[in-house]
């Protein structure tokens, strides 16, 4: 599962968020509250298509896609210590919550995951030169790290330049958090009118691929409270879309190149996981490995198709399933059959 960790100065609204998200009840504080452990949990991911599908199909049970949210101690305005970022390091993705003064919390943040990449950076090429005197294979390596080196001396985050395959396997096992996607949340009172000015302000001063969305953590919270359809008229009322939980998720996934894709039935109608451009037998080995293993040939429709239809056997008859074999390019809210033999 992927995992997203939301990281942010203190009574940035991190905790909240991920009450709100996780529908768990971890301690919110409103002062610099700093616990060493962080709060775990699983978000599913709320999916509209999904849930209208189980209603045709008449789904005994319906499964979400999920997501796992780590929300970290509190940072510190002294400085990032090392447990905190070996905490960071091992999640694939950050959330950054910003709320008194985005724009400059977001410059420091930055700044922060700048320096301590650069530290690594650093400490690794050092090394590493060493060890190349006695070992030429080592020298592409050394190359790579002494690059990035330079570009986070400068104050970039690697993400904003393009790194050979060569050069992301030299930079591994040192999880670079510059490299990571990143997510800046602007947690905002519910009744503010800056929401558009802050995004686009925030917007200018990180890296283009970066995402920001505007949340308010506390309505979020109070929502999250609800059943789905209120819940859904509360935020679409407010001019919030579907929430922050759907728009977090499906930033994150777009960032970390993934897709969902649909199995449905009477038996079950869920939400799958895989990484963008995987062919269909390796989306089949998600449901299981044998269907991976035996993987003949898939049957395929957009959800879209299958929910207009009126359900997967009305979409057939309509002649809108296709039939697909392995070198099938998955594409994002299909819904596959696979049929297959072991
Ligand atoms: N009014 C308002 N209060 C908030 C909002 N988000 C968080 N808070 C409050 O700020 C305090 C700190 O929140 P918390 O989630 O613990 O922050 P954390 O330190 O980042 O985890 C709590 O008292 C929250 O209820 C918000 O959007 N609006
Ligand atoms: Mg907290």
């Amino acid at each position: 599962m992927e995992r997203l960790g939301i990281v942010g100065f203190p009574n940035s609204g991190k905790t909240t968020l991920f009450n709100a998200l996780t529908g768990l009840n971890a301690a919110t504080a409103p002062h610099a509250y700093t616990t060493v452990e962080p709060n775990i949990g699983v978000a599913r991911v709320p999916d509209v298509r999904l849930e209208q599908i189980a209603v045709i199909e008449g789904s005994a049970k319906v499964t979400q896609a999920t997501i796992e949210l780590i929300d970290l101690p509190a940072w510190s305005r002294a400085g990032i210590g090392g447990q905190f970022l070996g905490r960071l390091r091992d999640v694939e993705a950050l959330a950054v919550v910003l709320r008194e003064d985005p724009l400059g919390q977001a410059e420091e943040l930055l700044l922060e995951l700048t320096v301590a990449d650069h530290d690594v950076f650093a400490k690794k090429h050092e090394r590493l030169v060493k060890e190349a005197a006695a070992d030429k294979a080592k020298a592409g390596a050394v190359a790579a790290i002494a690059e990035a080196s330079e570009v986070l001396a400068g104050g970039e985050a690697l993400r904003l330049r393009e790194w050979s395959d060569g050069a992301r396997t030299a930079f591994r096992d040192l999880a670079p958090l510059t490299l990571k996607p990143v997510l800046w949340v602007i947690n905002v009172d519910e009744e503010t009118t800056e929401a558009e000015n802050l995004r686009a302000s925030l917007r200018s001063v990180v890296p283009p691929q970066d995402v920001v969305v505007v949340i308010s953590a506390k309505l979020e919270e109070e929502g999250a409270q609800l059943p789905e359809a209120e819940r859904a008229e509360l935020f679409a009322g407010l001019g919030l879309g579907e929430g922050a939980l759907a728009t977090m998720v499906r930033a994150t996934y777009q960032s970390l190149g993934l897709i969902s894709f649909y199995t449905v039935g009477p038996k079950e109608s869920r939400a799958w996981t895989v990484r963008a451009g995987a062919l269909a037998p390796e989306a089949a080995g998600k449901i299981h490995s044998d269907l991976e293993r035996g993987f003949i040939r898939a049957e395929v429709a957009s959800i879209d198709d299958v929910i207009a239809a009126g359900g997967w056997d009305a979409a057939k008859r309509a002649g809108l399933v296709r039939v697909e074999g392995k070198s099938y390019e998955v594409a994002g809210a299909d819904v596959l059959l696979i049929r297959f033999s072991v």
